[in-house]
């Protein structure tokens, strides 16, 4: 083992670490780094061996006859090619950079189930079916910002979070609504990268009047077909307006309460992962400005498209009137 390589941060190229990933090493991981370092290296070594390989899995199911909503048809910016998408991603349980689609594939998406429960009349538990038959499902391109300052624009298949109110019916006392995603410790492990000690599971909140919002949406698709794994199969949260940290992948659980939940992001550093965390482009992140963004791309991210950021992302029209600002 003596000659193996470890990496220093600073040589781990600049897609690899992000500031939310930086935070983390920082803060509680800096013994684990090394063996962050030489995870990642791994992970990009496979993702070289073959240049067939593909970021999305090929038995992914078609929806055929699903159209796209007219009213979120088009935004200010190309949609993003779908294999930067598919290999660009966020999902700690499966590590700490950015090239976890691999890894995510170990992610059992099998007769999932969605528990609905809390402060509702009609607490339900749903399989993938009882989405597809229940409601119906519709395209929407939307704007998506990372609290890192990357961004991309994303054709997602789902139906709108106000269907689930609808059905569940919230007591009046439910003015919060907790998200919870998949975890198990045997399976969502990050190759390398010892996260055993952040909070998990990985858990996002919203106030239910931002929930019942029309741009509030559960992904169960994307460009045409099922979620994949790395995108947080089979079921995310998709709030447009919010930084992408706000958006929980792989559901399992939704819980209605009368108080602000704690979250992941959140109970890591408060000061950094508000509970709202709204796109706003005056509201700098403590570490870097949130003035600007750039749009993910081919080759280095210096080189991606920059923009500027846009209040609610782009949004304001739907929900400036939920805020005071
Ligand atoms: N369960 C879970 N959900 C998550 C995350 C995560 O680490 N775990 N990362 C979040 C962050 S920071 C972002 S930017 C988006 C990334 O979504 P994408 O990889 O599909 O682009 O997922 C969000 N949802
Ligand atoms: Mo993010």
């Amino acid at each position: 083992m003596a000659n193996i390589h470890i990496p220093k941060t600073w040589e781990i190229p600049e897609r690899e670490v992000t500031p939310e990933t930086a935070f983390i090493n920082r803060r509680r991981f800096l013994k684990s780094l090394a063996g962050a370092g030489l995870g990642i290296a791994g992970g990009s070594m496979l993702g070289c061996t073959s240049e067939s390989e593909s970021q999305i899995d090929p038995n992914l199911m078609q929806f055929e006859s699903v159209d796209r909503n007219p009213a979120f048809a088009k935004v200010d910016r190309p949609i993003t090619d779908e294999v930067l998408a598919a290999k660009y991603n966020n999902f700690y349980e499966f590590g700490g950079s950015k090239s976890i689609w691999e890894a995510a594939q170990a992610l059992p998406t099998e007769n999932w189930k969605v528990e609905v429960l809390g402060l509702v009349r009609n607490p339900r538990t749903y399989d993938l079916d009882d989405f597809k038959k229940k409601f119906p499902l519709e395209e929407r391109v939307y704007r998506f910002r990372c609290v890192e300052a990357w961004a991309m624009v994303v054709p997602w298949l789902g139906f709108p979070m106000k269907r689930i109110i609808d059905d569940v019916e919230p007591t009046s006392e439910a003015r919060y609504v907790r998200f919870i995603s998949y975890y198990n410790r045997n399976i969502t492990k990050g190759p390398g990268l010892s996260l055993s000690r952040l909070p998990w599971p990985y858990t996002e909140g919203l106030r239910t009047d931002e929930m019942a919002n029309e741009l509030a949406f559960f992904a169960i698709g994307i460009y045409g077909h099922e979620l994949p794994k790395q995108h947080g199969a089979p079921i995310r949260e998709v709030v447009p307006w919010k930084y992408g940290f706000k958006g929980a992948k792989s559901i399992v659980k939704i819980e209605f309460l009368n108080h602000q939940p704690k979250t992941f992001w959140n109970t890591l550093q408060p000061s950094e992962y508000g509970f709202e965390a709204n796109v706003e482009p005056d509201v700098p992140h403590p570490r870097w400005s949130q003035a600007t963004e750039r749009m993910i791309g081919h080759g280095p991210s210096f080189m991606w498209d920059r923009r500027d950021t846009l209040l609610y992302n782009g949004y304001a029209e739907y929900v400036a009137h939920l805020y005071d600002r």
